[in-house]
């Protein structure tokens, strides 16, 4: 292939829309014939992280496993769109240095919604449990969320289009040299 792969990793709370934009920019990058592979908790914590929970500490492993399993793709030629909550600086950092160290790049996106918006949406009624105490340690209810300081990008999803969001993350990525 000879292509630049990449990591853009997206964080921010339950429901600011991670998964959304990493869709649409998924679509975006096929239709210029460049491949990405897109990671979230559906085909990882079903599977290779099936027998992790919401501790700090299954999250930092969590984020370790997909940091490395990232890596692997990105040595491939792949772009990866990988969409957690990641709610912890410090796992966050441990991902990004995998990626620099290896000369590879990690671009990190905070999907920045206020909470009041994430837990209006509340697509699978995840926030209504939290509140009711059904749903403990829930990132932003009765767990931290620790927003990014320096992240290449931020994206409030509340005040863009899926489209915008879209051209700025193409446009970043042009920028970068990855298409
Ligand atoms: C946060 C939780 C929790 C708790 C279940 N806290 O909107 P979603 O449903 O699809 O995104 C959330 C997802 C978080 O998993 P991650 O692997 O992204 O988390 S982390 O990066 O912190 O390891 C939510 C659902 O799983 N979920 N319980 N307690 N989100």
């Amino acid at each position: 292939l000879g292509q630049k792969g990449a990591t853009i990793w997206f964080t921010g709370l339950s429901g600011s829309g991670k998964s959304t934009v990493a869709v649409a920019l998924e679509k975006a990058l096929f239709a210029q014939g460049r491949l990405s592979y897109r990671l979230d908790g559906d085909n990882v914590r079903l599977g290779i992280n099936k027998n992790l929970g919401f501790s700090a500490e299954d999250r930092a492993e969590n984020i370790r496993r997909i940091g490395e399993i990232a890596k692997l793709f990105v040595d491939s030629g792949v772009i990866v769109l990988s969409s957690f909550v990641s709610p912890y600086k410090a796992d966050r950092d441990v991902v990004r240095k995998l990626h620099e160290a290896g000369g590879m790049d990690f671009i990190e996106v905070y999907v920045d919604v206020p909470l009041a918006e994430a837990e209006k949406r509340d697509p699978k009624g995840l926030y209504k449990k939290a509140r009711a105490g059904e749903i403990k340690n829930f990132t932003g209810i009765s767990d931290p969320y620790e927003a990014p300081e320096n992240p290449e990008l931020v994206l409030p999803s509340h005040e863009l289009s899926l489209e915008q969001e879209v051209d700025v993350l193409l446009k970043l990525l042009k920028e970068r040299g990855v298409l």
